[in-house]
């Protein structure tokens, strides 16, 4: 058994009525809209309003229109899936209270593909998965059962409209998944989920013509090899036809890749991209390209520049179909980071936005981070006047999208963390609406989810609000980033990367902290466009945030706060941890309202981000006090 998320039509406003419900034409998409509105409302009742559903040509893909007046519900999309929008639209107004006659409604998704990534593997693990197991792959057969519909309900009714099944780092049984081996189930697996609009996708091993097909090369020039991939292709989408595409990690942490043959990211990406068009499939290339073997001495190679040098030369250079997947931040999700450059410089690419519901480095689902205000902040950067270019208006077009990897598992509450529910739901609104705030969608989010008073949601609300914020304060400073445990990404561990071959290092020493990436540096923040060039460049406008992201200063630098580095420091963490232990203690308000097993979960959820934040703390402050021999101007407690 599980959770319900935020589906126990029970929450809500109660007073939920229909008549009869009318629809001409039948599929399974439609069907299950019904499904949801007859799960959600009383119907046939004598004098409610009767429901139809129609399709009409005219409208936009996805999008639909709800029209209530004189006892009749209309509900219009051009596509069966927009017709489940509005089912699902529907319910929620009725569940929130804004169900009511007059209503003329007209929506749509502002973005074409709103993708759902599973980092799972076969045997049943989740890479950077903290909320259990699998629930699609078990001892590497393919699982179908309860959550299997219950999840792509749940996907649907936030407008989710595609998901990838596996893992991006293929290997072993995984790389079989387009072989007769898993055909059969993987179709019953898809069906689930097409029946519900949501577009099934595999990840890909590059190397499968050199592992299934016995070729020597996967070289993306060879005759062989593109006539292997037209082959496959044929074979894969014969026996899952509603397969959406695929998406592909290459050269990218020991996966394979077209530079192993001396071509480009984009000749890789095309041979593929070629050989889904036939079937009107999507080849989605993750820009996520870096050397992971670099040397610590080595100054001037700059693993936030990698995806740009790599991919920005090939703008206009890929397939029609294949679209770009690329990190909100160029280095990986850490807590803060400057959005990437690259969705800057490739106008004539079909690109997407990736972001990470899972809380590798924040938190893991065991301490709270709500992370749409990160999302909303990236989304609108750079804000005008700074520029009129910013990533919302480069990926909220057609042809572009937004995916985010899941952070669900086969726990009992799908997310490791009850409030980590928000997460989800959150991406999924957020997707569909950029517009929304943040404040918004938790409002939505906590009517559905539990019974509260005003009191407990406004409790809740707070206490998910400021979360991101506390984490950034108790965490790594100042945009530095990393300084995690090496290989899990829990809990400080402040030199675990700084010797290591992965590019993530601070370069602390006793005067001073931070990587130059200006052009005295490696001439990172030159690949913005100029404003934000200049932003970033000067230390004097440098936001406080990202400052050591950009530049190396000393520990006495005055940040625009008023405030020394080290001073900023010390009171960030001391805030950063008493904040936590304000949530923990907030929580207890909580007691006579939530369920027993949730407020307990929760509460022992926090206790671990109590113990968390004060390792970060102490091991922090005593570090930077050790390094720099200076004291905290409010003599507060560091261990030295
Ligand atoms: C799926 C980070 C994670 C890896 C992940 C990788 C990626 O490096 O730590 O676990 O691999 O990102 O996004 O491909």
């Amino acid at each position: 058994m599980f959770s319900p998320l935020w589906l126990d039509y029970g929450i809500g406003k109660s007073n939920r009525q229909l008549g009869k419900l009318f629809c001409l034409e039948t599929s399974n998409i439609l069907r299950n809209a019904l499904a949801e509105l007859r799960l959600a409302f009383e119907c046939d009742v004598p004098d409610a309003p009767d429901v139809y559903l129609l399709l009409d040509s005219s409208g936009e893909e996805e999008h639909y229109e709800i029209r209530y007046e004189n006892n009749t519900i209309e509900m219009l999309s051009a596509c069966e899936r927009g017709l489940f929008y509005a089912s699902s639209k529907l319910i929620q107004l009725a569940r929130l209270g804004k169900l009511a006659p007059g209503l003329m409604l007209k929506e749509g998704p502002a973005t074409a593909l709103r993708m759902i990534d599973h980092w799972d593997n076969l045997d049943g693990t989740i890479e950077r998965g903290y909320a259990g197991q699998s629930f699609f792959f078990k001892d590497h057969e393919i699982i179908i059962d309860e959550r299997t519909t219950y999840y792509a309900r749940t996907l649907a009714s936030i407008g989710i409209n595609a998901i990838c099944f596996n893992n991006v780092n293929v290997v072993k049984t995984a790389t079989e998944l387009i072989t007769d081996r898993y055909f059969s189930d993987l179709n019953k697996l898809f069906s689930v989920f097409a029946s519900y609009g949501v577009a099934p996708y595999l990840s890909l091993n590059y190397a499968s013509p050199i592992e299934l097909g016995g070729l020597e090369t996967a070289d993306p020039l060879d005759a062989d090899v593109i006539a292997w991939w037209d082959k496959k292709m044929a074979e894969v989408f014969r026996n899952l036809p509603s397969l959406g595409g695929f998406v592909v990690k290459a050269d990218s942490e020991g996966r394979p890749g077209p530079f192993t043959y001396g071509r480009n990211q984009a000749e890789g990406a095309n041979l593929l991209g070629r050989a889904l068009q036939k079937y009107d499939g999507k080849l989605i290339w993750r820009a996520f390209v870096y050397n992971c073997r670099q040397d610590w001495r080595d100054r001037t190679t700059d693993r936030a520049r990698a995806a740009y040098d790599y991919f920005a030369p090939l703008d206009g250079k890929f397939e029609k179909n294949v679209y770009l997947q690329i990190k909100n931040g160029p280095m990986d999700f850490q807590v803060r980071e400057p959005v990437s450059p690259l969705f800057y410089a490739m106008d004539q690419t079909n690109l997407i936005l990736e972001l990470q519901i899972a809380q590798e480095y924040t938190g893991q689902q065991i301490d709270l981070c709500y992370l749409v205000p990160m999302w909303k902040e990236i989304l609108e950067f750079p804000a005008k006047p700074l520029s009129d270019y910013n990533v919302r208006e480069r990926i909220y077009r057609p042809n572009a999208g937004i995916a985010a990897v899941a952070n669900t598992g086969n726990d009992y509450n799908w997310c490791g963390h009850y409030l980590a529910q928000a997460n989800l739901y959150g991406f999924g609104r957020l997707a569909w609406n950029p517009t929304l705030t943040a404040e918004e969608i938790l409002d939505e989010w906590l009517a559905q989810s539990f019974n509260l008073t005003d009191e407990g949601a406004r409790t809740i609300k707070e206490m998910q609000l400021g979360s991101w914020q506390t984490m950034e304060n108790y965490t790594a400073p100042l945009g530095i980033g990393w300084m995690v445990t090496p290989h899990y990404h829990y809990a400080p561990n402040i030199d675990g990367y700084e010797y290591s071959l992965w590019g993530t290092y601070h370069r602390a020493d006793h005067e001073g902290i931070g990587i130059d990436r200006t052009k005295s540096g490696t001439g990172y923040a030159s690949l913005y466009p100029s404003e934000v060039h200049a932003l970033y460049e000067d230390i004097e406008t440098c936001p406080d945030n990202l400052l050591l992201f950009f530049h190396h200063v000393p520990y006495t630098h005055v940040l625009q706060s008023g405030k020394t580095v080290i001073q900023h420091i010390y009171d960030t963490h001391f805030t950063g941890l008493a904040e936590v232990r304000a949530l923990r203690e907030r929580w207890e308000s909580l007691k006579p309202e939530m369920a027993a097993e949730v407020y307990e979960h929760v509460a022992r959820r926090l206790d671990r981000q109590v113990l968390n934040a004060r390792e970060w703390c102490d091991q922090i402050n005593t570090y930077f006090y050790r390094k720099s021999g200076i004291a905290d101007q409010h003599e507060r407690v560091i261990y030295s």
